[in-house]
């Protein structure tokens, strides 16, 4: 067996020197945080191989190209992750130990973390509830009794559709516009609270279309318009947008579907506020997948953030094994949730957000 040890400024950095030196079958056998000759902290792994000598060494990527992915790249990169959360979680719950000295507490920080929050959210978090506690060291359930009050406390929700009335309105009818990224889900939920509004609460309403981009978005929301019995207009510009408002006056409520383009480009923002700018009467949620990145997410809020969205629609939550991640812009943005999509299905698949499906996040039934 071949043992060796390895120093790198980060987790990512070091794992990726025993990749490199020890190869894909390399086995972690511990993590520490030490200094470096100029002070700075850094990340030590010792890991090991099961060989006698090193294989071939690695030859240096040629500059601004990347080493061909190896046949089994897919288990590769999944086992690297897998070796990265471990020491995280290692190192993590060394400094929570060292910080607050309860195993407990520790233990509750660990288990956010594989839920999906990310250390600053569950630390934070934990914070919070410890000055909430008894010094001498709280309990399991005081703990988990303090948790639930914060999520209650500081996760805000709101169903938008609670207080619409069956009744026709009199005026230009108010619109719901579902914004978000590519994909996530926005035509999806958009027909699934259609049908919803118009099935079951039997109120009138009609669709828009602003999503002329995409090839076959148009027949998408057209076919569920079509199933619904429900007018459907199409809009490209602000002034086609108000004239199809006019046109369907006398629904209770207009749902607007939007393009799904990379907001990460400011341009696609600016686009959609000048379309709504002015727009009186307008409610945006903003769509998200559950299985996106947590930095990805705070970057796409951030974005949204001019086009003032009322609540946030999280999709995808029956696709990701760690559902709390949401919460860590939740808790960062303080915009209220209002609905989570949880399967393909439409209409079935749409539940209103809850404390109690939040907690579900965090501790799923029989847990
Ligand atoms: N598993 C799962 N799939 C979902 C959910 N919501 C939507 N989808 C699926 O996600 C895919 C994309 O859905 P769309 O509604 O077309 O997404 P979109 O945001 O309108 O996409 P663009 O208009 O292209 O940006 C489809 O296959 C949906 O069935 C959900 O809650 N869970
Ligand atoms: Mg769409």
């Amino acid at each position: 067996m071949q043992v060796k040890t390895f120093v790198a400024p980060t987790m990512p950095q070091a794992l990726e020197w025993v990749r490199r030196e020890l190869g894909p079958d390399a086995v972690l056998l511990g993590t520490r945080k030490v200094k470096d000759p100029e002070g700075k902290t850094c990340i030590e792994i010792t890991a090991a191989v099961d060989r006698e000598t090193p294989s071939t060494p690695p030859r240096a990527p040629a500059p601004n190209t990347f080493p061909a992915p190896p046949q089994d790249s897919i288990l590769q990169e999944q086992l690297e992750d897998i070796r990265g959360m471990l020491s995280l979680l290692l190192s993590a719950k060394d400094t929570f130990v060292r910080l607050h000295g309860q195993e407990a507490v520790s233990d509750l920080y660990q288990h956010l973390l594989l839920r999906g929050l990310n250390e600053k959210t569950a630390f934070t978090l934990l914070e919070n509830i410890l000055a909430t506690c008894s010094k001498e060291g709280p309990t399991k359930s005081q703990l988990l009794d303090a948790l639930s009050r914060q999520l209650n406390d500081r996760v805000g929700l709101t169903d938008p559709f609670a207080r619409l009335e069956k009744a026709a309105v009199e005026g230009s009818p108010r619109l719901y516009v579902f914004l978000g990224p590519t994909g996530v889900g926005k035509t999806t939920t958009l027909a699934k609270i259609a049908a919803y509004l118009k099935l079951k609460k039997k109120m009138p309403i009609g669709l828009i279309s602003l999503d002329t981009y995409r090839i076959g978005a148009l027949d998408q929301l057209k076919t569920y318009a079509d199933i619904l019995g429900v007018p459907l207009k199409v809009a490209q510009t602000r002034l086609e947008l108000l004239s199809a408002r006019e046109a369907l006056k006398g629904c209770s409520a207009v749902l607007v579907d939007t393009t799904g383009r990379n907001y990460l480009n400011g341009s696609s923002i600016q686009d959609l506020q000048e379309i709504f700018r002015d727009v009186d009467d307008v409610s945006h949620f903003l769509v998200l997948s559950a299985t996106a990145k947590d930095e990805d997410l705070r970057h796409v809020i951030q974005r949204f953030r001019p086009l003032g969205p009322e609540s946030l629609i999280f999709t995808k939550i029956d696709e990701t094994l760690t559902p709390g991640t949401i919460l860590n812009p939740v808790l960062r943005f303080a915009y209220p949730l209002s609905y989570l999509g949880v399967g393909q299905r439409v209409p079935e698949d749409l539940v209103r957000a809850t404390h109690k499906r939040i907690w579900g996040f965090f501790f799923p039934r029989g847990h």
